[in-house]
Formats: structure tokens, sequence, C-alpha cells
């Protein structure tokens, strides 16, 4: 037992088929995938999933794109798995991140960036407790 992280594969991930590459790459680098949840945020859950960057000029680009489609939520967990996720899916900036990266490989823009992994333990359960814990 390792340990657990959340990834999210973004609208413009799912609309672009990329989900199973993706998906294959984590499986391929030895995480189990403990969920695996097709998941569409309403405005007020990307809100709260958003909340660290609620006072960013991008806010509510970031809001609209995460709401604009279904998105893939996935728990993974293995060895180190916060970091190594990040280190996986490459820079925020896509077309300064490296190849060999998810985003490196696959996109080429900031705010669709085809994934979100979380960057912290804080960070991931507050964004799987918005995610997982619907009420
Ligand atoms: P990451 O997704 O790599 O964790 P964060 O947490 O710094 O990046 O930013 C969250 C999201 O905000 C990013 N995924 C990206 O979509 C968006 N974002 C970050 N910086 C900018 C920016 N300068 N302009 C527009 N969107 C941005």
């Amino acid at each position: 037992m390792g340990e657990r992280t959340l990834v999210v594969i973004k609208p413009d991930g799912v609309k672009r088929k990329l989900a199973g590459k993706i998906i294959s790459r984590f499986e391929e680098k030895g995480f189990i995938i403990e969920i695996l949840k097709s998941y569409s945020f309403t405005t007020e859950k990307a809100k709260d999933f958003y909340s660290a960057h609620s006072n960013k000029p991008f806010f509510n680009e970031l809001v609209s794109f995460i709401t604009s489609g279904p998105t893939m939520a996935l728990i993974l967990d293995g060895n180190s798995a916060i970091n190594a996720v990040r280190l996986m899916i490459g820079s925020t900036k896509s077309y300064e991140a490296a190849p060999g990266t998810i985003r490196g490989d696959l996109a080429l823009n900031i705010t669709d960036n085809i994934i979100h992994a979380s960057d912290s333990y804080e960070s991931f359960i507050k964004e799987a407790g918005v995610i997982f814990n619907s009420t």
C-alpha cells in the first residue's frame, strides 16, 4: 500500500479520446487504479474544487472550462503517488512541458492542458472530497 493521489482527465482530454491512453500510462508506470469514475462538474463543485485559485485572474476561465464537458476522475495508489504523478503530467504550461510527460506529449495550452493532479496531500484530501463525497 503506497500513497494515494487524485487525477482528473479534463474535458479536452475526454473529448479528444485520450483517456484510455492517459490511464494506460499510469497503469504501465505501476499505479493501482483504486477508483475510476466519469464525473461532470457543476459550477458550484468547480468553484469549490478550484477554491485555492479563487482570487486569480483566470478563475472564471478555469471554472467554465472544467464544467464544459464530462471528466474522468481517478484515485491512483502507489509509491510517492502525489509527486510521481506530478512528474508524469509535466509543467502547467503544456507548451513548456518536457517531451515524455503527458502534457509534453499530448497538449499545447494552459487552460486546456488535458489533466489535473493533486499537488499535495492537503490538495488531495480537498479535491477528492469535492468529487467523491458528493452531496
Ligand atoms: P497545475 O494544473 O499544473 O496544478 P495550477 O494548480 O498552478 O497548475 O493551476 C491550476 C490550473 O489553472 C491549471 N491546470 C491551468 O489550467 C490553470 N492556469 C494556471 N495558470 C494559468 C494562467 N496563467 N492562465 C490561465 N490558466 C492558468
